[in-house]
């Protein structure tokens, strides 16, 4: 990791999940020692900002429930979208001012807004989407409605509000740069693009057969191929709820701290990765902290954290 400022964008926002809390992950990242790892790493914070809808808006757009037909399939779509409008051209500024854009969610949601703002910048960006989902269900396949179950299908442009709808935006990530790592809990529609879009996908049963070291070297070749940068977008959920209870879909059968560690140890010493997004930490699940604390050890991971 080329040794630049780190630009922090905290988006305290949470509409695009099933359950409430997610909106308080930035502070609880932060009060779990995110500013003291950093120090620590001797990297600079040259910029530390948050992105928040207007308060009465989000409450306004709060829908309950999923909604009929597939056009308004998507819960508080306004909200998202609006968050994602908003998101897009601090986070293309973050990444055209040289510094290294980390974005703290906030549910996966705003993975649409990020990657609009990554592709203004870098019209050629490589994915790397480590989750225990795929989050590529459209407004036609979703089972729930919420929309952080369909950021990547936008960022893909395959649903009715996607990437270059983002005021600002860059071009559609293209499937052939985009990889899954950690998933274990796909839906039909979901199993059915991946299949159809010949997306990379290294679930649990590839991360055991081959172990973590080999599907991150694989990652890190195919989201950086002829690709002018590389986003990892960090679901919190991809590790171990006995590691990480505070995700809000939790999945059993994850990554552990250590692979979870040791795969963004490798991808910091692949020198490829330009931006990251830390998404799904709910500390209303984990009051006790740990989550939030793993989530910032993981941010130092990638960031080029060191025993020795
Ligand atoms: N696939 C399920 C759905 O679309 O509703 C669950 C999605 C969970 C999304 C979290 C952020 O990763
Ligand atoms: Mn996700
Ligand atoms: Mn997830
Ligand atoms: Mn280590």
């Amino acid at each position: 990791m080329a040794t630049r400022g780190v630009h922090i964008i905290n988006v305290p926002f949470g509409l695009g999940a099933g359950t409430p809390g997610t909106e308080h992950g930035p502070e609880a990242i932060w009060r779990a020692g995110l500013e003291a790892r950093l120090a620590g790493l001797g990297l600079q914070v040259t910029k530390a900002e948050t992105v928040r809808l207007q308060e009465d808006g989000a409450e306004a757009d709060r829908q309950d429930g999923p909604q009929d037909g597939a056009e308004t399939r998507a819960r508080n779509r306004a909200a998202v979208e609006r968050l994602g409008a908003l998101l897009a051209p601090r986070v293309r500024a973050a990444a055209a001012g040289g510094d290294f854009p980390l974005v703290l969610g906030g549910d996966h949601s705003i993975a649409t807004g990020t990657l609009a703002g990554l592709t203004a910048h870098y019209p050629r960006l490589g994915v790397i989407w480590f989750d225990a989902h795929s989050d590529l269900n459209t407004e036609a396949t979703t089972p729930s409605g919420n929309m952080h179950g369909m950021s990547l299908a936008a960022a893909l442009g395959r649903t009715i509000h996607k990437l270059t709808d983002i005021p600002g935006a860059g071009p559609l990530v293209r499937p052939e740069r985009v990889v899954l790592v950690g998933a274990r809990d796909l839906d039909a529609g979901e199993r059915e693009l991946i299949r159809r879009e010949g997306i990379a996908c290294f679930s649990m049963h590839e991360i055991d057969k081959l172990g973590i070291a080999r599907v991150m070297e694989e990652a890190v070749a195919i989201a950086g191929r002829d690709a002018d940068g590389v986003h990892l977008s960090f679901d919190i959920d991809s590790v171990d709820p006995r590691e990480a209870p505070g995700a809000g879909t939790p999945v059993a059968g994850g990554v552990s701290y250590r692979e979870a560690h040791f795969a963004l140890e490798l991808l910091a010493e692949s020198g490829k990765v330009t931006s990251m997004e830390m998404v799904e930490v709910n500390p209303r699940l984990d009051p006790e902290g740990r989550t939030a604390a793993l989530a910032a050890e993981l941010i130092g991971s990638l960031l080029g954290e060191r025993i020795l």
